[in-house]
């Protein structure tokens, strides 16, 4: 399959991120996405090509336009406040405080449109989100033109980008622009599976009320883990949505055996909603090793993943999300991929 890559994100290389009271350095790096692409060259995967540029309009069917704009705009405010390394936002609009001023200010933007100081502004960071978007819109229109599948090497993550904020090292929900570009391109119905360790917060607002797209997430239990406020077993979707919304949230500790258990579970109920495409939200941060997660997957675990999601037989977009055990990161993304191909 063909894999979409950005030269793009290495611009975005932020200082630090906050973690257990410290400012650690970034476990969202560039190197990243450079070890995924070498072991997608190393085993041969298929040829890595640079994405076509697109424009904001699919983003714009998925996300707000006020927070489209912060995003072209955000590092420039805070850097013509005299501020030179990430920006990083620190106050939010929480409940007993207005929620109806759209702010202005760099400062009250920055947490205005976001969940967590987890996802910083460095002058690169713009130019990596957009090639990250083209990766995913490129790769889906792959997939909507007959191939099998296609693989955007996404960097910045997106599934914890919702509708009007960022969080979580992710800033465009590039699985959902895409999910819903093969809406508007063809597909009358898209399951999104969202194998990261995280639950994806931010794909399931966007389509939370929606019952032409199924959402479905295997992660770690929000009781005990990020990002804590969404993700639990009864949110099962709203109004047209009711039904299309599934949460497998998992206890600290969880290996292959109960893991695989909630994906073919999933499998199932991506196989009944009848979907025309699968789009993948491909997160490596499930792995024994990863250095902020807590489940233990290993590295022969992943090609089976592939294969199951195989098994569904449908066209299938794989969009790279999270994974921080930088050794492993290329083993074992690209091994869900040659699982697929088989
Ligand atoms: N001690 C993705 O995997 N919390 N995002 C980090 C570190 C935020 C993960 C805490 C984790 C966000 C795309
Ligand atoms: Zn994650």
């Amino acid at each position: 399959m063909k894999t979409f890559y950005s030269e793009a994100h290495r611009g975005h290389a932020g200082h630090f991120e906050l973690a257990g009271g410290r400012l650690v350095p970034c476990f969202e790096k560039p190197v990243r996405a450079e070890y995924v692409r070498a072991r997608v060259e190393e085993v041969g995967l298929g040829p890595v090509l640079a994405p076509k540029s697109w424009s904001l309009d699919a983003a714009a069917r998925v996300h707000d336009a006020g927070y489209l704009d912060f995003l072209g705009r955000a590092w420039d405010m805070w850097a013509a406040e005299g501020n030179h390394t990430t920006a990083l936002a620190m106050t939010w609009p929480v409940r007993g405080l207005r929620n109806d001023i759209v702010p202005t200010s760099i400062e009250a933007m920055l947490g205005y449109y976001s969940m967590d100081a987890g996802a910083g502004f460095m002058p690169g960071t713009y130019a990596a989100i957009r090639g990250s978007l083209d990766c995913a819109l490129t790769a889906a229109e792959c997939v909507a033109g007959g191939e099998a599948a296609a693989f955007a090497l996404c960097r910045p993550p997106g599934h914890h980008a919702g509708s009007a904020f960022m969080g979580g090292y992710c800033f465009i929900n590039n699985a959902s622009v895409a999910a819903q570009w093969l809406r508007d391109n063809g597909a009358a119905r898209v399951a999104i599976l969202d194998v990261d360790y995280h639950h994806g917060n931010g794909t399931q607002e966007i389509f939370y009320a929606r019952g032409d797209v199924l959402v479905c997430n295997i992660h770690g239990d929000p009781n005990t883990e990020y990002p804590f406020f969404l993700g639990h077993v009864d949110e099962t979707g709203t109004g047209a949505g009711e039904g299309a919304n599934a949460n497998y949230p998992l206890p600290f500790g969880t290996d292959f055996e109960s893991w695989g258990a909630a994906l073919d579970h999933a499998c199932g109920r991506i196989e009944a909603f009848g979907a025309d495409v699968v789009v993948v939200s491909l997160g490596v941060d499930t792995f024994e090793r990863d250095p902020i997660s807590h489940f233990k997957l290993t590295s022969a675990d992943y090609p089976k993943i592939g294969a199951r999601i195989a098994k569904l037989g449908r066209p299938t977009l794989f969009v790279f999300e999270g994974g921080y055990a930088v050794d492993e990161i290329g083993i074992n993304a690209v091994g869900v991929l040659t699982g697929f191909e088989g």
